[in-house]
């Protein structure tokens, strides 16, 4: 045996990017800590990371490819893998077309560097316009209003949570998912350090959540009702002239536009809808607008929902116009040392919003694909175009998106489907063939896009701990083996270190050394500074200015102010809204036990009101039915949610046939996805509105 060791990396569970020191002798894990040396983390960890290694030992783990049989999965060589693979997707795209052939790729891949740099050479290679990803059932309206307003879908802009005075939170929950599109490691700590300084945090949310308790205020609001309250926001600080550009206010076309848009939204408009009292409303309004520094933060509750676009657009309106974009304490942007958006500059290039529309119900097309929630329709309805063969990559669609009957029936219709997974879970269980990656602890790390959305300017490189086992591949090699094999003309093989170095040669770190060879040699991280005032230098409109009022959002703004109207027109008489909980993270990580054990949190949120006009009790099961599906769920009263909102936790629910999660399969609560109408979307952007879904509550014997 041998000494035992330590080593430094970057968690990449979620977005946080924690440091972590894990100490090992020869394969197995003997702790895993915070890593106190870590600049930005600064120790800190959530119980998730201690899961890393039940990730890396779980026998249901796949490790080498596997094919499906008349006599179950069987292992096969990499080399038959890659064959079949290739040769099965050219056949279906000779026989119907390049469109043939779908492909869907999940969350994970944003989390390892490797994924995130080898996908679009694969992508392209496949030719297929059938294009779905994640990002349409979460963050899609962050990049659509960075691309109309700042000219680019990853010039995103991130809380400057370490300054700030006043931190407006719309439909986020921090205190658990550790911040999103907002790496933002202990936030527990940066909000008290908020407070400390006098300044307030003001959540708004159908829930009084783990951040909204923490908080200085909560509101609820009215699911999909955010607009409006921005609006009316907006409309008070041009009313009470507090509006103040700052150092953009010759850097903007379209604020008399906005302003006018403002005038019909007073608070008093407003407040019926959004459940909301107009005075709370106003002084909501004057306090961010009085605040030194103050940013409006919106997040899943905001974008996944009818109006996520109008939300983020307003969002990053309000931050304007109070003076809090790009400015310290406002709504900033990162440096980051691989900088994704100088890398894949959208100067002069033709916009593709709407290029396409989607075949069976016209959703837009946008940013290279297609909105999520259309995958099934897509894969089912016959006809020239037809989806007959799909790629999953790092994803798991069955549970995390729309409608998932109607998926599972889907992905069980194709006549070829080949995951890129570690898991034979309620998505995989479909495919013929499965490549499995590695897991965190096999890989190299480096956070190609939450460098980009960190609320500190950091960078850090981590090598693998454990070597992978000669038999086994990552993620990135089998995806650079089948763009090989799937292009018309021979590739370059690149490995991601040397992708990498390319782009710190080239960023704008570069004079401080930032090279790979540096970042080996500070395995916990550099600190490279608090975040700047910098949009001008980065900003990639035409004319170098912020669009305020960008086309695509003022019309749609009727949608909004019919939504307002229609109100009280519905035989629903609830509206569910997802939850996140701290020890699981999307729908994968529930086969280690450390994570699941103890009492079960897939319940349905009730408040006391509701409960007592239904006869419904703690504890008593009942049915929750939509306009696609039902689930029978146990009932947890609580007033920590608005009268006539219900909640289920996402990413639940994998049991069935074929399934080969042990752990998971024993408490596999609900999935919630099976009550998401999948037509449902945001109209603008194409997102998913998986939050706000019209539901009945039945009592079952
Ligand atoms: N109703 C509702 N639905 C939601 C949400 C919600 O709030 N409410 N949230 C949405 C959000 S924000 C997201 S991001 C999506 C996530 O949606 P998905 O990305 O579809 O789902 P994940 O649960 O992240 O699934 C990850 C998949 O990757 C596999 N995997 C894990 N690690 C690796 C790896 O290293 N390599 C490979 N190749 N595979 C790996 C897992 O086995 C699993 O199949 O869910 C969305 N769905
Ligand atoms: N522990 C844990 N952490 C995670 C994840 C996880 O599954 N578990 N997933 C990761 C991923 S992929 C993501 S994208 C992030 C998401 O990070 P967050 O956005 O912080 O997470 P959510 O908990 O989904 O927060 C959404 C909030 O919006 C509220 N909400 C719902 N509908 C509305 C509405 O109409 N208006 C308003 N104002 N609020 C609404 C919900 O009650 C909820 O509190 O979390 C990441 N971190
Ligand atoms: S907060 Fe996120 S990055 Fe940090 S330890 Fe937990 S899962 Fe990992
Ligand atoms: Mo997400």
């Amino acid at each position: 045996m041998s000494a035992i060791q330590t080593h430094y990396r970057n968690c990449n569970i979620c977005e946080a990017m924690c440091g972590l020191e894990i100490q090992y002798q020869d394969k197995e894990i003997i702790s895993i800590k915070g890593d106190q040396k870590d600049p930005f983390s600064k120790g800190h960890i959530c119980p998730k990371a201690i899961a890393l290694q039940d990730f890396y030992h779980d026998p249901d783990r796949l490790k080498k490819p596997v094919k499906k049989t008349a006599d179950g999965w069987v292992e096969i060589s990499w080399e038959e893998a890659f064959d079949e693979v290739t040769t099965r997707i050219k056949a279906i795209q000779e026989k119907y077309g390049k469109n043939a052939v779908g492909t869907y790729l999940g969350n994970p891949n944003v989390h390892k560097a490797g994924n995130s740099l080898m996908l679009p050479n694969f992508i392209r290679a496949l030719k297929s316009r059938n294009r779905y990803s994640a990002s349409s059932i979460d963050q899609l309206p962050h990049h659509f209003v960075s691309h109309y307003m700042l000219g680019h879908g990853s010039l995103l802009p991130v809380p400057d949570i370490d300054h700030t005075e006043f931190l407006l939170i719309i439909g986020g929950n921090p205190m658990v998912s550790n911040g999103s599109m907002m790496t933002c490691p202990d936030f527990a700590h940066r909000m008290k350090s908020i407070k400390e300084r006098g300044g307030q945090v003001v959540v708004i949310d159908p829930r009084r959540t783990e951040t909204a308790k923490k908080a200085t205020k909560h509101h609820f609001i009215k699911p999909e009702r955010d607009a409006l309250l921005l609006l009316a926001m907006i409309h008070v600080i041009f009313k009470e002239n507090l509006d103040n550009l700052q150092h953009l206010e010759d850097h903007v076309n379209g604020l008399d536009e906005v302003k006018s848009i403002a005038q019909a939204y007073s608070p008093e408009v407003v407040a019926p809808s959004a459940g909301i009292a107009a005075e709370d409303i106003r002084q909501l309004a004057l306090d961010f607008a009085k605040a030194e520094k103050a940013c409006c933060y919106s997040r899943m509750g905001a974008c996944t929902q009818s109006f996520g676009g109008l939300n983020l657009w307003l969002t990053y309106v309000l931050n304007i116009i109070s003076g809090n974009f790009d400015q310290e304490g406002g709504y900033m942007f990162t440096q980051p040392a691989f900088d994704i958006v100088k890398l894949n500059s959208r100067k002069n290039r033709p916009d593709s919003y709407k290029k396409y529309a989607s075949r069976v119900w016209e959703f837009p097309y946008y940013n290279g694909e297609f909105p999520v929630a259309t995958l099934a329709d897509e894969i089912l309805t016959s006809g020239e175009g037809q989806i007959k063969a799909m790629v999953s990559v790092a994803g798991n669609p069955v549970v995390t998106t729309p409608n998932a009957d109607q998926l599972d029936k889907a992905f069980e219709s194709l006549e070829f489907y080949v995951a890129v997974d570690i898991y034979i879970n309620a998505t995989t269980r479909h495919a013929d063939i499965i490549l499995p990656g590695c897991t965190a602890l096999e890989i190299a790390q480096y956070d190609v896009s939450f460098h980009n959305l960190a609320v500190r300017n950091t960078v850090k490189y981590s090598p693998p701990l454990f070597e992978k086992e000669d038999y086994q591949k990552d993620d990135w090699e089998i995806l650079q083996e089948l763009t090989a094999r799937l292009s018309d003309k021979p590739i370059q093989r690149m490995t991601p270190e040397m992708m990498l170095e390319y782009g710190f040669m080239s960023g704008p770190h570069k004079d401080k050394g930032i090279n790979l060879q540096k970042l080996l040699e500070n395995p916990h991280g550099i600190d490279l500074g608090p975040l700047q005032t910098c949009l001008l230098d980065r900003i990639e409109t035409s004319d170098e200015k912020i669009s305020l009022a960008p086309e695509a959002m003022l019309e749609d703004l009727p949608r909004l102010k019919k939504a307002m109207q229609e109100d009280q027109q519905t035989s629903f008489s609830h509206r569910l809204i997802g939850r996140r909980l701290l020890r699981s993270h999307n729908s994968w990580t529930q086969n280690s036990y450390r994570l699941v054990k103890g009492r079960n949190e897939c319940t349905l949120l009730l408040h006391p009101e509701d409960a007592q006009a239904k006869g419904i009790e703690n504890g008593d099961r009942v049915e929750v039915i939509s306009a696609v599906g039902k689930v029978q769920i146990e009932v947890e009263v609580s007033d920590e949610i608005m009268p006539g909102v219900v909640s289920i936790p996402q990413g639940w629910g994998q049991a069935g046939k074929g399934i080969r999660l042990s752990v998971a399969e024993g408490k596999s609560g609900v999935n919630m996805n099976k009550l998401t109408d999948h037509k449902r979307i945001d109209q603008l952007t194409g997102n998913a509105a998986v939050n706000g879904v019209p539901v009945n509550i039945l009592v079952t014997e």
